[in-house]
C-alpha cells in the first residue's frame, strides 16, 4: 500500500528557481561569467557548492578560485538569495499544493520533504507551511546531492516507510533520477523530464485522485 508521498521543494511546492538564478547571475557576473536561464535550468535540484562548480566550469574558470574563494562566492550568492526570499509569502505556494497536502492527510498517507536546500526551513515558514509535512529530511546531513538517492532515502527513513511504499515528486531531472535510484515511484512536474513513472505538466494536475489512481495502476 501507498504509505508516503515525498515532495521536492523548489519547483514543486514553490518556485524559487528565478530567485536562485538572479543571485547566481550577480555572483557569476562579478566573477566575469555570463549565465542565462537555459544554463540555470540545469542547476535545478543541484546543491549550492555543486552549482558553483558547474558555473565556474561553464565560464572556463574552474581553476581560477581556490577553496576559500569558492566558499566566499557561495556565501555571497546565499546572502543575495536569502535577501530575495523576503518577497516570499503564502501566495507563492504553487497551485493545488495546499489542497493536495490536505487530501493526502485525509487518506492517512504520510508526507515528507526531500529538498537539498539548506534554506528549506526558512522557505517553509515564509510559505506558512512549517507544520505541513510529517518529516523533512535535513539537507545538511546529506553528503551527496541529487541524482544520488540519499535525500529521498533519508525522508523515507524519517517517515518509517520503505521506498517501495512511497511516491516521490520532482521538477528536476536530477531529482527524478534520485527517486528512481531510491526505488520509489517517480512523478515529474514540467516538460522535458526523462524516465518519470508519471509525467504531469504542472502542479494543477497534481491531485490526490491522480496520485492514488497512478499508485493503483502500477500495483495491479
Ligand atoms: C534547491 C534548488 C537548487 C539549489 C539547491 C540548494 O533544490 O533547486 O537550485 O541550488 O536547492 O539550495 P540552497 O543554496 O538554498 O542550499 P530542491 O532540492 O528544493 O529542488
Ligand atoms: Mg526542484
Amino acid at each position: 500500500n501507498l504509505k508516503a508521498v515525498i515532495f521536492d521543494l523548489d519547483g514543486v511546492i514553490t518556485d524559487t528557481a528565478h530567485l536562485h538564478f538572479r543571485a547566481w547571475r550577480t555572483v557569476a557576473g562579478e566573477a566575469g561569467i555570463d549565465i542565462d536561464e537555459t544554463f540555470n535550468a540545469g542547476l535545478k535540484g543541484i546543491s549550492r557548492m555543486e552549482s558553483l562548480r558547474r558555473i565556474l566550469c561553464h565560464g572556463g574558470k574552474e581553476n581560477a578560485f581556490d577553496n576559500e574563494q569558492q566558499q566566499a562566492l557561495a556565501q555571497r550568492k546565499n546572502t543575495l538569495y536569502v535577501q530575495s526570499l523576503a518577497s516570499l509569502t503564502r501566495d507563492a505556494l504553487l497551485p493545488g499544493i495546499r489542497q493536495l497536502l490536505h487530501d493526502i492527510r485525509l487518506a492517512n498517507v504520510k508526507t515528507g520533504l526531500a529538498s537539498v536546500s539548506l534554506n528549506a526551513p526558512r522557505i517553509l515558514s515564509a510559505l506558512d507551511m512549517g507544520a505541513a509535512f510529517d518529516f523533512c529530511a535535513d539537507a545538511a546531513q546529506i553528503a551527496r546531492s541529487k541524482p544520488d538517492p540519499a535525500i529521498f532515502l533519508a525522508a523515507c527513513q524519517g517517515l518509517g516507510v520503505r521506498p517501495q511504499e512511497a511516491i516521490g515528486i520532482e521538477d528536476a531531472q536530477a531529482g527524478i533520477d534520485a527517486i528512481n535510484a531510491a526505488g520509489m515511484l517517480s512523478v515529474g512536474i514540467g516538460d522535458d523530464l526523462r524516465h518519470a513513472d508519471l509525467q504531469l505538466s504542472s502542479t494543477t494536475e497534481l491531485t490526490w485522485r491522480c496520485l492514488s489512481g497512478f499508485w493503483v495502476d502500477k500495483h495491479q
